[in-house]
């Protein structure tokens, strides 16, 4: 986490004043030395207030909505995505950082920055760009463009929305085909390792590329799952491109931050519990267990009201009792947000994703 050659201890420390210092948590640095040196961890949540209000706040970095009730608006610091609210009012979820915040568009990207993190997004029409694979590369490669320049080069977390995920047959299927436009356009940008990510199913038929990504001054430490390969390790039979994604994202803050990326039932690369949503949601939140306990993360210490997660839900039928299993499962503290998606496998029928914050 910590770059002795891209942030060295004296560049540090020298914007630091006395009165920064004295208002450091002692006890937070104590006895961790590299505490002193981390981000704070970016504040994320959902909300139910005005978008007007959220962005009178100057260290709001970002908010999105979900679906055709949400605002509209053409600040950078805001996206919509096309996925529907199980539920209504959807929340906003808001992104705040610590200090002022400024933002902007540079050519088909909108950024909002406060020098320790950027919000950045992209919305593409895949018809104006040949397809969804070209559309993913162009993306991809403006991304690509935008960390070199970025004072945050370091992303941390991408979400990616494509309509009719599992169209096509075969290796056509069009989320292979966003795997293809991805990787070639990865060439380099991610040599540290991949983000964590998400990649979920639109409908509606418009015909859109939507993504949206956290960037951070300093470089995460991607994590793996023991219950899952690697994704970039998946069999052929999944494509002829590999997804390029990490399970999840240990942020570069104090306290701890991680970022997991969309989980659903697999084991090893293998799918599981066809047509049983539910029990595929079990499966699902072994995984995450799973992943958790390889960041020794204790079982206690687990999501909890600083948490947050996303639901995504390919059935709406589906929705209340996998509402009611969660609910169970990790108890009622947690606040949650289910989303009408499809799963980048046909057979799935559930995704979760989310920040584990402590
Ligand atoms: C999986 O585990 C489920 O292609 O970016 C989850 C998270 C999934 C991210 C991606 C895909 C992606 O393979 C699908």
């Amino acid at each position: 986490m910590y770059h002795p050659h891209d942030h060295g201890p004296a560049a540090q420390l020298a914007t630091i004043t006395p009165m920064e210092l004295s208002l450091q948590p002692a006890p937070d640095c104590h006895d961790d030395p590299a505490a002193a040196l981390a981000l704070p961890a970016l504040r994320i949540g959902y909300e139910h207030n005005a978008l007007d209000a959220v962005f009178s706040d100057t260290s709001v970095l970002a908010a999105i909505g979900f679906g055709s009730n949400a605002p509209i608006s053409p600040d950078p610091r805001y996206l919509c995505i096309a996925l529907e609210p199980v539920a209504a009012p959807s929340p906003l979820e808001v992104w705040r950082g610590r200090g002022h915040v400024e933002h902007g568009r540079d050519g088909d990207i909108a950024w909002a920055s406060d020098g320790d993190y950027s919000f950045g997004s992209i919305e593409l029409e895949e018809a104006v760009h040949g397809g969804i694979a070209t559309a993913t590369r162009h993306a991809y490669q403006a991304l690509g463009a935008w960390c070199r320049a970025s004072k945050t080069p370091h992303i941390l977390r991408i979400w990616n929305y494509l309509d009719a995920i599992n169209a096509g047959g075969g290796d056509d299927e069009r989320y292979r085909q966003f795997c293809g436009g991805r990787a070639a356009a990865m060439d380099g940008l991610f040599a540290a390792g991949y983000p964590a990510a998400t990649a979920i199913g639109l409908r509606g038929g418009r015909g859109m590329l939507q993504m949206y990504w956290l960037a951070a001054r300093d470089a995460g430490v991607a994590m793996e799952n023991p219950r899952q390969i690697s994704a970039w390790r998946y069999p052929r039979r999944y494509g002829p491109t590999p997804p390029n994604f990490a399970r999840a994202m240990r942020a570069p803050t104090h306290p701890r931050q991680i970022y997991i990326s969309g989980t659903a039932a697999i084991i090893g690369h293998r799918s599981h519990h066809a047509g049983d949503s539910v029990t595929q949601l079990d499966e699902t939140l072994a995984n995450l267990d799973s992943l958790l306990a390889a960041a020794r993360i204790g079982v206690t210490a687990r999501f909890g009201t600083r948490s947050m997660l996303k639901v995504y839900v390919r059935n709406t039928a589906d929705a209340p009792l996998l509402l009611a299993r969660l609910r169970e499962r990790l108890g009622t503290d947690t606040p949650v947000l289910l989303l009408h998606g499809d799963i980048c496998r046909a057979e799935l029928l559930v995704e979760i994703d989310g920040v584990q914050n402590g």
